[in-house]
């Protein structure tokens, strides 16, 4: 707020080291998400040496830059968790080349010092510092109402530390301010909002949830979202949600909020049927995020939505919102291997007792096993259990040492075989060894190995599409 009125709310400062700059990025309002706008440059230096990775409103109301100052950006250093296999970069650091002028040798490097830009608007009001103790609750309540989101962040976080529940009052006033600024905002409600959920203040108190409740009304769209979000993730809450209006929310973003928290929900007849009951709503279908929402809102109760559904009995017309979430939903729940889902991870098949059981996680968001290397004897019996936590299918294959290339080369091929899927994405060539199913997010599978009596480095691989260049070990067999 210390700067120029176009700032406000509005322009996110991302840092880009390799081309030395800060650049704006105009992030505004577009139905329930938002859109991009280029701002151009904040900031942008010429010195070779520049390196901006942070960017920042600081206390002071100041936008302040951190500046890596480093010539050379890049690094050599091998990350096992990060970085894929050797077929890649080489398996230890040891093997690596470190000669003259790579990143780790280089002196185009400061390694113990870096710079911080204040960039100031020069007609800027006089910023005030504030001194803010955990043991001071008035003055935490106080800087909740600063205009600096820095104060405001950082009183929330002392008084969730603290827990101390005389700061109830004085939330409560700051939640029940109807007041909005010049650009429709109240920061101060929201902050305590915020601040009594992460107080854990919530459950079981009514006077917190009659004050939350009252601000799913408030003037200020971010508030109301806000609101929806805090409330305790239970039955109860549907009915707030529902009586507030807010699933009709003028702002399509703090609508979304509002069904995405009744998709997060148990699942329950009331909510299908207000999933049901919007779906007949044309305007939910034509925003892409909201209907999505909507639709997720839909899945997570399907057999109670498709009861609700065959109870109304409504004719649904081709192309409507209606007619499109039936279809998705009635589809999926015909699916067989959906109620296998449901049922817990099937427990791992005890293994034979001479075998050594591995077991081998997906890195979740990473696209990684977590072991890069397994060491085996020739000829012992292993069972490997691979478990799938992450949110995507993965399969693992053994395959024949040196024919890592061969075998992805062929996973890849399997991009243009309609029957891929079938076929688990195992690729048919003689290569592979053993092959697991491909496995949903939650499944856990055991895969029995006799390891081969050749010594060598057999990969284990997943060959989804796209996946194997990384997803990728090695079985280390000895004698
Ligand atoms: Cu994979």
């Amino acid at each position: 707020r210390n700067f120029p009125e176009y700032y406000w709310n509005r322009v996110a400062f991302v840092t880009e080291p390799t081309v030395k700059l800060v650049h704006q990025a105009i992030v505004e309002k577009d139905g329930a998400g938002f859109k991009e706008k280029d701002g151009w440059n904040f900031l942008a230096s010429s010195d070779e040496w520049v390196g901006p990775v942070q960017a920042q409103v600081g206390p002071d109301g100041a936008v302040w830059v951190a500046d890596w100052y480093n010539f050379v950006i890049q690094h050599n250093t091998f990350v096992p968790n990060q970085a894929p296999t050797e077929f890649i970069l080489p398996l230890t650091l040891a093997d690596q080349k470190q000669g003259q002028g790579n990143a780790l040798e280089t002196n185009l490097r400061d390694l113990d010092r870096g710079r911080i830009y204040r960039v100031v608007y020069k007609k800027a009001k006089p910023s005030k510092s504030l001194s803010l103790s955990k043991n001071d609750v008035p003055g935490l309540i106080e800087a909740l109402r600063s205009d600096n989101l820095f104060w405001r962040m950082t009183a929330q976080r002392l008084l969730v530390e603290k827990k101390d529940a005389t700061a109830l009052p004085g939330l409560y006033k700051l939640i029940a301010d109807r007041n909005i600024d010049k650009i429709g905002l109240n920061g101060p409600a929201v902050n305590a909002l915020w601040t009594l959920h992460g107080m854990g203040m919530l459950e079981g108190n009514q006077e917190a949830i009659n004050a939350v409740t009252a601000a799913l009304t408030h003037p200020a769209a971010g508030v109301r979202k806000a609101a929806v979000e805090v409330l305790p993730k239970n039955g109860h809450t549907v009915h707030l949600i529902q009586q507030s209006g807010i699933l009709s929310d003028s702002d399509l973003n703090t609508r979304m909020a509002a069904v995405l928290v009744l998709a997060g929900l148990p699942s329950a007849k009331n909510i299908a049927g207000i999933a049901y009951d919007a779906s007949m709503k044309e305007e939910n279908g034509k925003d892409k995020w909201l209907a999505q929402a909507w639709l997720a809102t839909a899945m997570n109760n399907k057999a109670e939505f498709l009861a609700y559904a065959k109870e109304k009995g409504d004719k649904l017309a081709d192309g409507s919102f209606g007619r499109r979430i039936m279809d998705v939903v009635g589809k999926e729940a015909d699916k067989p291997e959906d109620k296998d889902r449901k049922e817990p991870a099937p427990k791992p098949k005890a293994a034979a007792a001479d075998a050594k059981t591995i077991k081998v996680t997906v890195v979740q968001d990473l696209m990684q096993f977590d072991k890069k290397l397994i060491a085996v004897k020739a000829g012992q019996k292993v069972v490997f259990e691979i478990s799938n936590p992450d949110g995507m299918q993965h399969n693992f294959l053994i395959i024949k040492p040196g024919t890592l290339q061969k075998v992805g080369k062929a996973a890849d091929e399997m991009l243009r075989d309609p029957k891929a899927a079938e076929k688990q994405y195992v690729p048919e060539v003689p290569e592979v060894l053993k092959a697991t199913k491909l496995l949903n997010t939650g499944d856990v599978v055991t895969l029995e190995f006799t390891v081969p009596n050749t010594a060598g480095d057999y990969p284990f691989v997943c060959t989804f599409p796209g996946h194997w260049r990384g997803m990728n070990g090695i079985i280390r067999v000895t004698k």
